[in-house]
């Protein structure tokens, strides 16, 4: 009996040895040390023995199972690190890779066009506000002193947009001016300092240099003595900062219905330098803007009466005055989302 639980020692030990990984131990223990195995079998045949030879064989039962159990332990804390060591190592992260470069967002040239206008007017003391873009036909036209079959309203093709009221015809707004009248009818009778950012829609063919959709930046000063040395000033200091600081500006006479006397403004061709070239057709001048001082019925629809007041306004294209800055030759790459246009502009 004695000589059985040897005979197990020496070959658990020996099988111990070639325990090479978790797996194995498991089945080592189910052999050699488990309920059923080995060692637990030959522990039955201590009823078989003279009952003085019991104690010792408990004893050596007891020895052998212990200095079994240590082995193992220190076995499995062995396997079970080696085992988690090649784990860390078949997951590692290569820090040394280049890392992959984000896609970062950039604001589009229209916005960043947008504000950059904001800010030079901010900068000369202009409150921003914001005008609707579903507007009235009485706005968009009539309060701007064209009356139904005014000639002037071709200038504009509209987009009419269906409506409850049969007598309130209803539009997409052709240009930022309405805003001038909702703004006159809510600070009257205050002085008035105010730019109008928005998008204005019109009905005509898409060309390279015409789209459906479009941002105007519309301008309104009402005060008791302007004049139109305060436009020339104003429109010429923005022309400076926005463009060139030596920039030369020129004003055409020009025809708004809601404006009189009216102005359009050029600036120098910052391309050629006024010599004339594809940009500028020749000319050795840009347009920028539309201007000129309210027209005394137009003040007279905001509440203000034109023997006291006195006003200018003016309304710019900011995709234009883009396309003139970046040599960009369609505005339709503005609003045809092609990422290769769009990223070009940090
Ligand atoms: C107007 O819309 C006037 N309301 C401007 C104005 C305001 C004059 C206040 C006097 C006083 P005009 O149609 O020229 O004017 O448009 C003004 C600017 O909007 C143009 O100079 C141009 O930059 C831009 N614009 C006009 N139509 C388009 C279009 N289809 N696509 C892109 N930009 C356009």
């Amino acid at each position: 009996m004695f000589e059985q639980l040897d005979q197990i020692e020496k070959e658990a030990k020996a099988a111990l040895a070639n325990v090479q990984s978790l797996d194995d131990l498991a089945a080592w223990r189910t052999q050699w040390t488990g309920k059923k195995g080995s060692l637990a079998q030959a522990s039955q045949s201590i009823g078989k023995l003279d009952p003085k030879d019991r104690p010792a064989f408990g004893q050596r039962f007891g020895a052998i199972k212990q200095a079994l159990s240590e082995q193992e332990a220190t076995l499995e804390s062995r396997l079970q690190s080696a085992a988690l060591h090649q784990e860390l190592e078949e997951d590692a992260v290569d820090i040394s890779l280049p890392g992959r470069a984000a896609n970062i967002g950039r604001l589009h040239p229209s916005t960043q066009s947008l504000r950059r206008i904001q800010h030079i007017f901010a900068e000369m003391g202009f409150q921003v506000w914001e005008s609707r873009e579903v507007e009235s036909d009485e706005y968009n036209f009539e309060l701007l002193n064209m009356p139904a079959h005014h000639p002037a309203r071709d200038m504009w093709d509209t987009f009419y947009v269906q409506s409850d009221d049969p007598q309130q015809k209803v539009v997409l707004r052709t240009h930022t001016s309405p805003g001038q009248i909702h703004v006159m009818r809510t600070l009257n009778p205050e002085p008035i300092r105010v730019i109008l950012p928005g998008k204005c829609y019109r009905y005509e063919p898409v060309s390279a240099r015409s789209e459906m959709m479009f941002h105007q930046v519309e301008g309104l000063v009402i005060g008791r003595n302007i004049t139109m040395a305060d436009l020339k000033g104003t429109l010429a200091n923005f022309a400076r900062r926005m463009f060139k600081d030596d920039v030369k500006v020129r004003y055409r006479p020009s025809y708004f219905p809601f404006t009189e006397p009216s102005v359009e403004v050029d600036i120098e061709c910052f391309i050629c330098g006024g010599e004339g070239c594809r940009i500028c057709k020749k000319s050795g001048w840009l347009e920028i803007l539309g201007a000129g001082m309210v027209h005394p019925t137009v003040l007279r629809n905001g509440g203000y009466d034109p023997a006291e007041w006195s006003g200018f306004a003016f309304g710019m294209g900011p995709e234009r005055q883009t396309m003139l800055r970046y040599d960009i030759d369609d505005i339709r790459w503005f609003f045809s989302n092609d990422g290769r246009f769009l990223e070009q502009f940090g």
